[in-house]
């Protein structure tokens, strides 16, 4: 047979992520050879902060995202406690990171039931479930009338056993009772969730109460228990079901993450720098933005029309290097123990990134934050105001940095002000880092993860492989958009 000539497939929109984006890939010999990842829209929060109340970004960088709120919330008071040098008291520190826990671990269950799993099973098969089970019932009636995800074409080598399918639809079910719950425990001390009103620099404004604290640790405990009954075997049934994306989807051995989690001393995610296996600290002057490929001006304006553009997102570089950031990136460079581990019980004898690394390393990672949370919980004394006073009235200059853990990696935001107001303002996002163009012609990182990735011609114009590893990487184009 004669060989077939290249094919390109875009995929536009990528549905099940947050934010508009398109995934161009030219496949020759079965295998994608090259690939853009093209950010769709522009946002402009940075600007519409310039002239305000440096206070105002705690608020508004909220409105980023319909996903990962709250963590914009803590890198900006972050960012503003440096700026006034202020620091929370112990308390405030403490209940803040533990909302911020149980916030990124329910967005690692949106990820994983809502977002990725109908890469992975045809939700289809339900309709031949015969029992009672009303979670079932429920998800049988909608994949019957033909509802969403639940009817949609199922990729070739999707899973379809009936027991499988039930007991991931199952769990897909109960995540939302368990998000509810979680975001109800969150809700007593953020004023509501999503965008928390109480946070602010130097702690949280809301009144704590010991029944608010009890209660946030009973959603927190709860979560923990679906996360180690559900979540993360079921991960590890998915890496023993797909055994070959624990390689597919790599193409990156740069990683980057900052101290996280260290209100209490030694921060339970160290962070830094490993540039093809060497370890640094991060340097945030080596943090570069380009604008070769993406839709601004030199002068830092939007310009739909630049020669050479192709995405809203900027090129983000380290130095020279393009750097994957994720939870991967946060345990591999914390040098977890408990990822090797749960990573051997799949074969992996050396952890690399991968689609299913990411996705293991997510839910490991997600156990850590629920232990850590309840741990933090012990430390609260009953009394203890959970807020210093910010000095609002301040005609404050200088500068600030707040860096943090967002669900997706590496969350950096950095306000500049003058006499009480923002002159500039930058968040450097963990989706930018991922989903960024090339830079010259260095590709960006979701880009070189696609290389190579084997696309069958029954998985269509999905490009379900393809589909697989960028959303690997829990796009957030929202995000890399801001
Ligand atoms: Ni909009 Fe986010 C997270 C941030 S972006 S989801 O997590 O910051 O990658």
């Amino acid at each position: 047979m004669p060989p077939s000539a290249p094919r390109t497939i875009a995929i536009d929109p990528v549905t099940r992520i947050e934010g508009h984006l398109r995934v161009e890939t030219t496949i020759d010999g079965g295998r994608v050879v090259a690939a853009r990842v093209l950010g769709r829209m522009y946002r402009g929060f940075e600007r519409l902060l310039v002239g305000r109340h440096p206070v105002d970004a705690v608020r508004l960088t909220q409105r980023t995202c319909g996903i990962c709120h709250e963590v914009h919330g803590m890198a900006a008071s972050l960012a503003l406690e440096d700026l006034y040098g202020i620091t929370p008291p112990p308390n405030g520190l403490l209940l803040r990171e533990a909302i911020l826990a149980l916030h990124l671990v329910t967005d690692h269950l949106i990820f994983f039931y809502q977002l990725c799993l109908p890469d992975y099973l045809d939700f289809g098969r339900l309709r031949d479930y015969r029992g009672d089970d009303p979670r079932l019932v429920a998800m049988r009636q909608l994949a019957t009338r033909g509802g969403g995800v639940l009817a949609a074409p199922p990729p070739a080598d999707a899973l379809r056993d009936l027991d499988t399918v039930c007991s991931l639809a199952r769990a897909y079910h109960e995540v939302f009772a368990v998000r509810r719950e979680a975001a109800a425990g969150m809700a007593l001390l953020c004023g509501k969730v999503p965008f928390a009103h109480t946070l602010l620099p130097g702690g949280i404004t809301a009144e704590v109460t010991i029944d608010k604290v009890l209660r946030l640790g009973r959603a927190i405990e709860q979560t923990a228990h679906f996360v180690q009954r559900s979540y993360l075997p079921q991960t590890l049934e998915l890496g023993r079901r797909f055994p070959d994306y624990l390689r597919l989807g790599g193409g990156n051995r740069n990683f980057l993450s900052y101290p996280a989690f260290a209100g209490q001393g030694a921060p339970l995610f160290p962070g830094g720098t490993s540039i093809g296996g060497r370890r640094g600290k991060v340097d945030l002057q080596r943090i570069k933005e380009d604008l070769d490929h993406s839709f601004f001006g030199s002068d830092g304006h939007p310009d739909p029309h630049r020669a050479g553009a192709y995405s809203w997102i900027k090129g983000l570089r380290y130095g020279n290097e393009r750097m994957e950031v994720g939870p991967l990136a946060r345990l591999l460079l914390g040098e977890s123990r408990e990822l090797r581990r749960t990573l051997a019980t799949l074969g992996v004898r050396e952890v690399t990134s991968s689609v299913m690394t990411r996705l293991v390393a997510r839910a490991v990672e997600a156990q850590m934050l629920c232990t850590h949370a309840l741990t933090l919980l012990e430390g609260f004394r009953p009394g203890g105001t959970a807020i210093v006073p910010c000095p609002l009235d301040k005609a404050i200059s200088g500068r600030g940095v707040g860096m943090t853990a967002a669900a997706r990696g590496a969350l950096c935001h950095m306000v500049e002000a003058e006499r009480g107001q923002i002159v500039r303002y930058r968040m450097i996002v963990p989706s930018t880092w991922n989903f960024g163009p090339a830079v010259g012609e260095s590709p960006g990182v979701v880009e070189a993860a696609l290389l190579g990735t084997p696309v069958s011609a029954a998985s269509g114009a999905g490009a379900v492989e393809a589909g697989r590893v960028v959303r690997s990487f829990d796009p957030c184009i929202a995000c890399a958009v801001h």
